[in-house]
């Protein structure tokens, strides 16, 4: 662009001269169907479906990718990503990608799933899965509650945190205390990479791109089981705007779920 191009004279500089293709820094990826997301303001499961389809066009893998979508909020993730998917039942993502990875190892497989699904109906399938060192990737979406459902404690929830089961706050001496699940499936030896990112800043938003990237690399050189979980906004049960939900992840979230890197390839360290 030369200083001519720059003179942001109204009169001169129509916004349909920006908007040309030389010009084009960012586009939506291609495979981000192109219809109108049922999540709420703020949610950031649209966020981590972008960053998905994001890296699976730039890594030229939408042929070789299958999707496993779970139950809870983004249930409907099939209908927003334009590569092969399968529904499992609650909680079973892990099981029914176990089967589609060893029926098909040449192909990519993640699983989807939130917090409700992989670290409370699905404990036994997540664990075991990594336990067996099923050589795919989980995308751990934690929002610390029940989002679908309308707002009840998860197994992740803080202690304290007011969900509309523990309306007083959870009361850790009832409900025992968060399920740490990355740091648990960090413990197994099948399990290669696992990793904290969110996705309440553009900083941990790029953070979080990198590690779907890292996980692909790692399951196309067959080394076992990748996790990436997010902490991720939920607006709507938070009882929050969204600015106000990035604050929270920021101030009560962090402190208990650390952001970074807990398992790394041997060859990594
Ligand atoms: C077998 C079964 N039990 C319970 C439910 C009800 N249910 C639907 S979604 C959900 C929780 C989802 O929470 P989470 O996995 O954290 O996803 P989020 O909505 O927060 O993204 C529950 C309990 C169900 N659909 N099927
Ligand atoms: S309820 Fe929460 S997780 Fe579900 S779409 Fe709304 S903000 Fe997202
Ligand atoms: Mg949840």
């Amino acid at each position: 662009m030369d200083e001519k191009d720059l003179k942001l004279n109204e009169t001169e500089f129509l916004n349909e001269d920006i908007c040309v293709a030389e010009y084009l820094v960012y586009k939506k990826p291609e495979t981000l169907i192109d219809i109108d997301l049922h999540y709420c303001p703020g949610c950031g499961h649209g966020v981590v479906h972008r960053l998905l389809m994001e890296v699976i066009e730039e890594m030229n893998i939408v042929d070789k990718v299958i999707g496993v979508a779970p139950v809870g909020c983004s249930v409907f993730a099939y209908n927003y990503m334009d590569i092969d998917m399968q529904e499992a039942a609650h909680g079973r993502a892990t099981a029914v990608a176990t089967g589609i990875k060893r029926v098909l190892p040449d192909k990519l497989v993640f699983t989807y799933q939130g917090d409700g699904d992989l670290a409370a109906i699905g404990t036994a399938e997540t664990i075991h899965a990594c336990n067996r060192g099923e050589n795919f990737l989980i995308v751990f979406i934690n929002n610390a509650v029940y989002g679908m459902t309308s707002g009840q404690m998860a197994p992740t929830t803080l202690p304290g945190m007011v969900t509309t089961t523990t309306p007083f706050g959870r009361d850790t001496s009832i409900t025992g205390f968060p399920l740490k699940i990355s740091e648990l499936v960090a413990q197994l030896p099948g399990v290669c990479y696992v990793t904290r990112t969110s996705v309440h800043t553009a900083g941990n938003v790029r953070r979080t791109k990198k590690a779907i990237q890292k996980a692909f690399e790692y399951q196309m050189q067959n080394k076992g089981t990748c996790l990436i979980e997010v902490l991720s906004n939920c607006p709507s049960n938070w009882k929050m705007t969204p600015l106000e939900s990035n604050k929270f992840i920021e101030e009560e979230m962090i402190p208990f779920y650390p952001l970074g890197d807990i398992k790394v390839p041997k060859e990594e360290k």
